[in-house]
């Protein structure tokens, strides 16, 4: 059997029904093998949407998302997407062409270092160098990129590995020396935390991404509940929690809710799960929940201490850890413990859980997500580009299922939101997809509308549209004086024109009224629909913690900090 027919025998055999990619010389055979496949391949028409369409898929089905490219620029094309899967821990396998073996290291057309630039952007980088190493090499970076901390695994193949001809034998597990992934709760450790808990005066959660990624969400929810801690998320900690529960206090971070911003600071004891301490979390993190015990879970031994100074670390699978915690907790319980706190929370919560601050008007961002809320079945997945647009989502956006918030929360990677969003769509194309972006960003990767179209992968782009690099043109009008360096476009697309051009729907809108109609007509659409939403160009983002400053120095926006 031929390298390329292994290849995709073995992504067969991993259960994959899609790969996103684009072709080229080098990894021709392969795609020649994928015609006699039932995997659906999704033609991309840049290879950094086709990586995050992996991505996208990855994150809304829990799966690992396969994407593909040949050789040279289509390797280095692909690298910004996987970099932000990386970044964000998205399991994905990325498989690029490359120059027959014989050819290596004589700058051959088309010949570029992949293994060199792949390897800082993956949890590994694989060269094939022999056919007969195809399943093995396969079926181990299915393993490594869908276990302990998930993440990105590239495989490089020389065109004569995907022609050449060997026996092959394809296993059903790997054993790779030195990785463990799978490692269980110290149930001493489980107890130390929960013992530092209940000591505990003003306790609060920190839920980030790896509580989604590992499942523990229902354990999380039924510990906040059993105890009634209050809830607050990192931006990939979204969905961790139904944002509407009583319990929720939102996102913490630079663009955090003022609730979940001040009562993080208030806490004397942080439960932080499955979260990294991102800068864009913690801000100054001399200020960070200063008068906290830090207790950390997390699967990734390396994140604890890394950012925040943990006091006490549970490490290994964290939805084996949340439910032994669980469970010690329901055995242990104390009950009317927190009552003070619980008022204070719930003070603080009431006051500005519905707040909208710092808008111009009522047809500004935050109204536009609070619509699209109210609009969208529970079960919708959204996606975001960066800028603006990302921060108005998270801060507004209620987000009320895992895996339904997708955004590029490490990298911040302008251009995401759209490809993501149609790699959602393949992986649910059972509900409503909707991208919200920036006009910057999706000029970046708006190409992917013929993906959309070709493919009948439809979603719905809203288009928050200031005619600028809002959050660029943000910080400008904050810290630069108004000086506006390289942010005010001149000539914009008409994007309802452009998207009409691709045989997608377009339509601008210029009220609440507007948006609503337009957008309850886009989510049952049968074709990918943008909808073009001129704001006012200086609506900003607020609460907003400005850089170096503490989460409990919040600007609000109407002069008030
Ligand atoms: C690929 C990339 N280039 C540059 C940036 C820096 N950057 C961050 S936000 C932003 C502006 C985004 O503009 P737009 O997409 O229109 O969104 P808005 O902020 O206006 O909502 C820029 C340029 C980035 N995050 N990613």
């Amino acid at each position: 059997m031929s390298g390329s027919r292994a290849l995709i025998k073995a992504l067969e055999r991993e259960g994959v029904d899609v790969v996103f990619g684009i072709p080229g010389g080098a990894i021709m055979p392969v795609y020649d093998e994928l015609l006699n496949s039932d995997i659906r391949h999704v033609l991309a028409r840049h290879e950094q949407s086709a990586a995050h369409m992996a991505d996208g898929y990855a994150r809304a089905s829990g799966r690992v998302g396969v994407c593909m490219a040949t050789s040279g620029p289509g390797a280095t094309n692909l690298v910004t997407g996987v970099a932000t899967a990386y970044m964000d821990s998205t399991p994905l396998v990325a498989i690029t062409g490359q120059v027959p073996t014989s050819m290596m290291a004589r700058d051959a057309f088309q010949e570029i270092d992949a293994v060199g630039i792949y390897t800082h952007v993956t949890k590994y980088s694989f060269q094939l160098l022999r056919p007969s190493e195809v399943p093995y090499v396969t079926k181990a970076a299915f393993f490594l990129a869908s276990t302990g901390r998930t993440g990105p695994v590239h495989i490089d193949m020389p065109k004569d590995v995907q022609t050449g001809e060997a026996e092959m034998s394809f296993p059903d597990r790997v054993d790779i020396r030195g990785y463990r992934p799978y490692v269980p709760p110290d149930p001493a450790a489980v107890a130390r935390a929960l013992d530092l808990l209940l000591e505990s005066e003003r306790p609060i959660i920190l839920a980030g991404g790896g509580v989604i990624k590992s499942g523990a969400h229902d354990y999380l929810l039924q510990l906040a509940e059993s105890a009634l801690i209050p809830v607050a998320t990192t931006l990939m900690g979204k969905g961790a929690i139904p944002e509407d529960h009583p319990l929720s206090l939102g996102p913490v971070g630079m663009h955090g809710t003022v609730q979940a911003n001040k009562l993080v600071n208030e806490a004397d004891l942080v439960l932080a799960i499955g979260v990294r301490f991102s800068d864009r979390t913690t801000m100054e993190v001399r200020g960070f929940a200063p008068d906290a015990t830090i207790v950390h879970f997390d699967v990734d031994p390396t994140e604890v201490g890394k950012n925040v100074k943990a006091h006490h670390a549970v490490t290994g699978d964290l939805k084996a850890s949340i439910g032994l915690l669980l469970r010690m907790f329901q055995e242990r319980a104390r009950a009317g413990s927190w009552g003070a706190w619980r008022r204070r929370v719930e003070e603080v919560a009431s006051q500005w859980r519905d707040a909208i601050v710092g808008v111009k008007s009522e047809f500004s961002p935050p109204h536009i997500l609070r619509a699209m809320r109210e609009i969208l079945p529970p079960d919708s997945v959204v996606t975001t580009e960066v800028g603006q647009n990302q921060m108005w989502a998270e801060l507004y956006f209620k987000v009320l299922r895992p895996r339904t918030f997708i955004t590029s929360g490490g990298l911040g990677t302008m251009g995401f939101g759209f490809p993501a969003a149609i790699g959602a769509k393949a992986a649910r194309p059972d509900v409503p997809v909707v991208d919200v972006a920036g006009d910057g960003s999706f000029m970046m990767t708006m190409n992917s509308l013929a993906t959309s179209i070709d493919e009948k992968l439809p979603v719905v782009v809203v288009v928050l549209n200031n005619s600028s690099l809002g959050m660029v043109a943000q910080w400008q009008r904050l810290f630069y004086n108004r000086r506006y360096a390289a942010t005010i476009f001149g000539a914009n697309p008409d994007f309802v024109r452009l998207a009409e051009s691709f045989g997608a729907e377009g339509v601008r809108v210029y009220s609440m009224d507007e948006f609503r109609n337009a957008f309850r007509t886009a989510i049952r659409s049968d074709v990918t629909t943008v909808i073009d939403v001129p704001i006012h160009p200086e609506e900003d983002v607020f609460p907003f913690v400005g850089p170096g400053r503490t989460l409990n120095e919040m600007l609000l926006g109407d002069g008030r900090e």
